[in-house]
């Protein structure tokens, strides 16, 4: 049975799924899934029918083969990792999957969901108003994570995790494609990240998803 992902891309929800079902295709496994078009930019993420899918009208949302429905980036990809478990993203081994999954939160936490806000406040392709103090606070609350995602990537590691990519990868690149959207530049004065973000951007994954 084929899933359906309804998504829209740029968008850094669906984007970052989008780049783990295209990481785990480039590393053999095609992931049965089809993605559905939900045009945020004509309101349709709001329309009845997506809501009936999802009531908080947000994206993505995964249709499972029962023709249930999961509605958080998250939890879809969890549910990804655990049923297609062999080539999975997350390391084996307690500990390293711990520090996998909470490096993707940091990064979910205190850079990728801050650059889409950033976003929202000073461009935001959903119309919503500017709101220059919501900005300012996202700028000085930002040094704190990229200074420390800058400290990992000192060792000369390809990924943020390691040599391997990770769930981190496609949630920060998710934020990265967005500021770039939204014409936001967050990662000057942080060379480091900004070598990562040419690197990602060429695997083949990235190629595949990314517009922006
Ligand atoms: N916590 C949810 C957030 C989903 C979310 O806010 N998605 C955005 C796109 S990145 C959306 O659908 N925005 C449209 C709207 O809120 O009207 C998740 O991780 O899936």
């Amino acid at each position: 049975m084929t899933m359906k992902l309804y998504m829209v891309p740029a968008a850094p929800n669906p984007t970052k799924v989008m780049l783990y079902v295209a990481e785990r295709a480039a590393s053999g496994d095609a992931l049965p899934i089809e993605t559905v078009l939900v045009n945020t930019l004509k309101g349709e993420q709001r329309s009845p029918e997506h809501l009936a899918r999802n009531p908080f009208g947000t994206l993505p949302v995964l249709e499972l083969d029962d023709g249930s429905y999961l509605v958080e980036s998250l939890g879809i990809i969890m549910y990804l990792e655990e049923r297609f478990s062999a080539g999975a993203l997350l390391p084996d081994g307690l500990e390293d999957r711990a520090r996998a999954r909470e490096l993707e939160r940091i990064v979910e936490q205190r850079v990728a969901l801050p650059m889409s806000r950033y976003v929202h406040a000073t461009n935001s392709p959903l119309g919503l108003p500017q709101d220059p103090k919501a900005a300012a606070e996202i700028e000085a609350s930002l040094p704190a994570a990229m200074n420390y995602l800058e400290s990992l990537l000192a060792d000369g590691r390809t990924n943020l995790l390691g040599d391997n990519v990770s769930l981190a990868d496609c949630t920060l690149q998710s934020g990265c494609q967005f500021a770039r959207f939204g014409k936001a530049s967050l990662l000057g004065g942080y060379p480091l990240l900004e070598a990562w973000d040419q690197r990602y951007r060429e695997r083949p994954a990235a190629q595949k998803v990314l517009k922006f």
